[in-house]
């Protein structure tokens, strides 16, 4: 058992709260402000103007921020990258450093004191560590011993599934085929990855109704749609450069509409950075219809405007839907229209929190117009009926007969720069068989088939002891997890924990009885192996995979590439392979030959990806080819959530400030929503604090309240905010101790972060 008193959730302790005006507009002058600030803290400003010049250009590497595309044209030269990028490639390149000397001076106890924005800002890790059983420090270790430990563990366990292998998406297309071969070699399906906690309710619904889990149009489609709904999505703070494309949409005509809790900044007005008349003229307004929706009031929304659209529809068939692509490309529709005519309106509409007059003005438009994309992100996916919020999103487009045409379809906008590909190259959990046989035949091996555990499942699993030792490629487990305490405690009860990162956070600290820290190269270094300059490929939101090289120097010369460790590991883990991983660590061209060989849409890989704006992946609900069992498009019932919480407590989610990226810490402001050097508040509306007798910046404890159960988070401050009633927001990870472990998705399982049940208590 690990007996080191580490701290779990991070110090509950305020910084220095300041109130700022709330910003209308996204981007413009302030934003190149704060990125050159972060650029020229972390290194400099003559090597950041250097490094930003390769950021998204088609011989650079592709920024480790999000995973919006870049265009398939010509790429600009004033750069293609945003505020936030910059602040994710500050972060990466900066030139402060993790080296054994650091570790010698703190113990894990200490640093685990220390708030995730100081442990952040250490600096890169530069050589592999090992927190021996009983120590209380890391020390230095060779690679070749740290393999040794990890091929020695993995061969004493009973079972190849008390092994367990989690990976982030920032892992490269070649990374992470090598670490799921590496997995099913060894014996295992246990590949939970971020994307559990992130869109895999996009996953699940998407694959039900339109038979591929990803979204169906490309960047071109949204400059030329004719409506674009925003749902459930800040883009403004975490994928600023789809400001730009709403912004042509808008020049040609379109209009955008926002369901949101909170009128997010981007949504509203945006400057283009890179456009002086933009900044001159104050920028474009962008949202033409705000709904507050309340959290979760999703479905009803979608309903009650679903059901005006028929109403229209009935007058005059075919005037308001597509009955020509309904009969031709869809199932269900009667079962789905027959559910929409018995509908209660007025309980959907009250159920949104919305004016009625504002969803007739949202069903107007969908009824004048025929090229509709929904674009979504975590305000949808991590509810318990996220899956649900899916499949009515879903609903709408198939009745427009808005998907799998110019200007049309499903844009779930994903987070992690490569978490699509990751998913494409067999990072999960339920792989399908046709995917396993492909890899026993290449590979002459035998996968395992019975599923593997998903993240919550593994949180559980090392709940009970059934896991003896944890692996995360890239990440942060222990704080990106709902329940802090219960999911450190878990993890605790491994034998060994491996973190391989960039840098140090806080699943460094809460560890298995041993740990080993294995540092690696990133996306904007060179990587350099026997065949020579490597490059890595990566699959953008849109299923374009296209390349990334970096040519920067190495943070450390001890660092080794992602490959070389999950190759170091299976030579030290396997004696007579039939794999030769050696080979793929030498040229990367092998693992996507091998890529090629077993995965669809990857044929001639090494050909394709020459051209530098890379190919798109096969997308069947693209050209209307639904790839469900029977090749139709599925309509479907899903009820309005009736789920409610008790009277005077509130319904809160957990959110993502202008100065994170997940659990990095980049600062501690929030600029758009005014909120500065503070990251312990709760967004509350007006007439919640009056009748809850709450005052500005009043202090407040959260207890979470989930089926008896009790959580609790100290030491919050209350914010006046433009939120919708009876809801609240903190933010993510600080919050992430009152997310109960058994809250989850249908279907999906994701951590439901975004209702949460609170009660609100007074400390002061
Ligand atoms: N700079 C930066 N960029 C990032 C990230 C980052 O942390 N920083 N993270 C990356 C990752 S991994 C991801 S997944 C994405 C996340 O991108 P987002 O999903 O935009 O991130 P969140 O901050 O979780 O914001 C959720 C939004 O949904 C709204 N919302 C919450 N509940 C509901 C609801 O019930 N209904 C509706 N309609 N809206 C709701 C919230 O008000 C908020 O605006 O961003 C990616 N990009
Ligand atoms: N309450 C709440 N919880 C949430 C969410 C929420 O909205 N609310 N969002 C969820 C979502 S959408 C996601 S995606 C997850 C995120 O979960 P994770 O992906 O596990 O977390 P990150 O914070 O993105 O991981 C950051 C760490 O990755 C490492 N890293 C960075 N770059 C590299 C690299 O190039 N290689 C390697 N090997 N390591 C690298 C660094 O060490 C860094 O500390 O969190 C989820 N958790
Ligand atoms: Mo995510």
């Amino acid at each position: 058992m690990n007996k080191r008193k580490v701290q779990i959730v991070p110090p509950e302790d305020f910084s220095n709260l300041k109130l700022t005006e709330r910003k209308e507009k996204a981007v413009g002058i302030p934003a190149i402000i704060s990125s050159m600030k972060h650029i020229s803290q972390e290194l400099g400003i003559w090597q950041g103007i250097k490094v930003l010049n390769k950021m998204n250009q088609k011989d650079g590497f592709d920024c480790p921020g999000c995973a919006w595309p870049d265009p398939d044209g010509k790429r600009s030269s004033l750069g293609e990258y945003c505020e936030n990028g910059v602040k994710a490639i500050a972060e990466e390149a900066t030139t402060k450093k993790v080296d054994p000397n650091f570790f010698k001076k703190y113990s894990v106890e200490e640093l685990s004191t220390w708030t995730d924005y100081k442990i952040g800002k250490a600096g890169r890790i530069t050589e592999p560590m090992f927190l021996k059983e009983g120590s209380s420090h890391y020390e230095p270790i060779s690679w070749d011993e740290a393999f040794k430990i990890i091929g020695n563990k993995l061969n004493s366990l009973n079972s190849p599934n008390e092994a367990c292998f989690y990976t982030s998406g920032r892992t490269s297309n070649e990374a992470a085929y090598m670490y799921q071969l590496f997995a099913r070699q060894f014996g295992t399906n246990n590949l939970p990855d971020c994307s559990n906690m992130c869109h895999e309710s996009s996953g699940a619904g998407l694959s039900q109704t339109v038979g591929i889990g990803k979204g169906s149009v490309t960047l071109e489609d949204l400059h030329i749609a004719e409506v674009i709904v925003v749902m459930g999505q800040n883009p403004g703070t975490n994928h600023p450069r789809m400001l730009g494309a709403l912004e042509k949409c808008k020049q040609n005509g379109g209009k955008i509409v926002s369901v949101n809790p909170i009128p997010e900044a981007g949504s509203n007005v945006f400057i283009d950075p890179q456009n002086p008349l933009s900044i001159i003229k104050g920028g474009e307004q962008l949202t033409d219809i705000y709904l507050q929706v309340k959290i979760n009031g999703d479905v009803a929304l979608l309903k009650a405007t679903l059901f005006l659209m028929y109403q229209q529809e009935q007058k005059n068939p075919g005037s308001v839907f597509d009955l020509e692509f309904i009969n031709e490309f869809t199932e269900d529709y009667d079962s789905f229209l027959a559910d929409l005519k018995n509908i209660d309106y007025n309980e959907a509409v009250a159920e949104s929190g919305i004016p009625e007059e504002k969803i007739k003005q949202f069903a107007q438009l969908l009824i004048e117009n025929k090229k509709i994309i929904i674009c979504w992100a975590m305000g949808l996916t991590q509810h318990e009926n996220g899956v649900n919020n899916i499949r009515e999103v879903v609903n709408i487009l198939l009745a427009k007969g808005s998907i799998g045409k110019p200007g049309a379809g499903t844009c779930p906008v994903r987070g992690h720069s490569n978490v699509q590909g990751d998913r494409t190259m067999g990072i999960w959990e339920k792989p399908k068989e046709d995917f396993l046989a492909a890899m026993d035949q290449h590979f002459n091996i035998k996968t395992p088939r019975e599923h593997g555990y998903d993240a919550v499942e593994s949180i559980e699993a090392m709940n009970q002891g059934k896991i003896k030792l944890f692996m995360a490629l890239g990440g942060n487990f222990i704080s990106a997890t709902p329940d802090s305490d219960f999911t450190g405690k878990a993890v605790q009860n491994c034998d060994l924990t491996v973190q391989v990162s960039t840098k140090l956070n806080r699943s460094h600290l809460v560890t298995g009885n041993e740990a080993l820290i294995l540092p690696c190269i990133s996306r904007s270094e060179t990587d350099i192996q026997k065949s020579g300059k490597q490059f890595l490929t990566v699959e953008n939101s849109m299923g374009v995979v296209h390349r990334s090289k970096g040519s920067f120097n190495p943070a450390s010369p001890h660092l080794l590439s992602e490959h070389a460790i999950i190759g170091g590991i299976a030579s030290a883990t396997f004696n007579n392979s039939s794999i030769n991983w050696q080979y793929m660590v030498d040229d990367y061209s092998e693992v996507r030959d091998h890529i090629a060989a077993t995965i669809a849409g990857f044929d001639n890989f090494n050909e394709k990806v020459k051209n530098p704006a890379g190919f798109y992946l096969p997308n069947g609900a693209r050209n209307r080819k639904f790839t469900t069992e029977n090749g139709k498009a599925k309509f479907t019932i899903n009820p309005i959530p009736k789920r409610k919480v008790a009277d005077g407590n509130f319904i809160m989610m957990t959110i993502r400030t202008h100065d994170q990226y997940n659990t990095t810490i980049y600062g501690m402001n929030d600029r758009y929503r005014g909120i500065i050097n503070e990251r312990r508040v709760v967004l509350m509306n007006k007439q919640d604090m009056k009748a809850k007798g709450l005052k500005q910046l009043q202090q407040v404890d959260l207890k979470s309240v989930f089926k008896n159960e009790e959580r609790i988070a100290h030491n919050f401050k209350i914010i006046e905010y433009n939120i919708a009633k009876g809801c609240i927001a903190t933010y993510f990870p600080e919050t992430n101790v009152l997310v109960p472990i058994k809250s989850v998705a249908k279907t999906s399982n994701t951590p439901v972060s975004k209702f949460i049940e609170v009660e609100i208590i007074i400390n002061e």
